[in-house]
């Protein structure tokens, strides 16, 4: 399976990742995972994307590019995998086409998660207590769902209309949300 989720800020993305991509035995590759842990090390990615990250704005389309064409190179990956956060632009999307093209495969489903927008900041926020990260604060994540709304929103269109879109509604308890991405997805994998 290759996989999309896609969702605004605190749609529960990276939640229910790891848990869907283990139920198809593919990697959960999460783009703003790579960055933080990049940031956390230091490295010159971390340094450039953290610019980024910590205002809200979306770290450029050329890096972001290379780093998923980089991880979905690795070994791991060939069976399949679900990409968490990416694409975010319709550049990253040409892109993406270009990687999954030349491997011969295609694109099986988008997983939206659709929320409350009222809601999702209340969960953002609940997390920036317990973790503290720092764009978990109300102006930037203001701006990531302004972002989100220029930028990414419209992906979703574009993909509805190659038929991949499966939509899920997110919102309720993370058991809850889950049952329903399994039920959703299982349909199409049998299909
Ligand atoms: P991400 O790490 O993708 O951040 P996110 O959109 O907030 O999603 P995340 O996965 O962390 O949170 P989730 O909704 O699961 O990106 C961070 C930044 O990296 C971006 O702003 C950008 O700067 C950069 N970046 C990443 N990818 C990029 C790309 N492709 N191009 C350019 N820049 C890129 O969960 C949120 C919270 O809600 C959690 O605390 C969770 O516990 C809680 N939650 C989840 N489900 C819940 C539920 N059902 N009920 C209650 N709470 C729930």
């Amino acid at each position: 399976m290759r996989l999309l989720i896609m969702g605004p800020p605190g749609a529960g993305k990276g939640t229910q990742a790891t848990a869907v991509a283990e139920h198809f035995g593919v990697p959960a590759i999460s783009t703003g995972d790579i960055f933080r842990a990049n940031v956390a090390q230091g490295t010159p990615l971390g340094v450039e994307a953290k610019r980024y990250m910590d205002a809200g704005e979306y770290v450029p389309d050329e890096v972001t590019n290379n780093m998923v064409r980089n991880r979905i190179a690795d070994p791991d990956a060939d069976a399949g995998f679900l990409l968490d956060g990416y694409p975010r632009t319709l550049a990253q999307v040409t892109e993406l086409d270009g990687m999954i093209e030349e491997t011969g495969h295609k694109l099986d489903a988008v997983l939206v998660l659709t929320v409350d927008q009222e809601a999702v900041i209340g969960r953002l926020l609940k997390r920036a207590e317990i973790e503290g990260r720092a764009d978990d604060n109300e102006d930037v994540i203001r701006r990531r769902l302004e972002v989100y709304g220029e930028e990414t929103e419209p992906l979703i269109a574009s993909y509805s209309e190659r038929g991949l879109v499966v939509s899920v509604d997110g919102m309720g308890d993370v058991e809850e949300v889950q049952q329903r991405i399994f039920a959703a997805l299982d349909d199409i994998d049998q299909s």
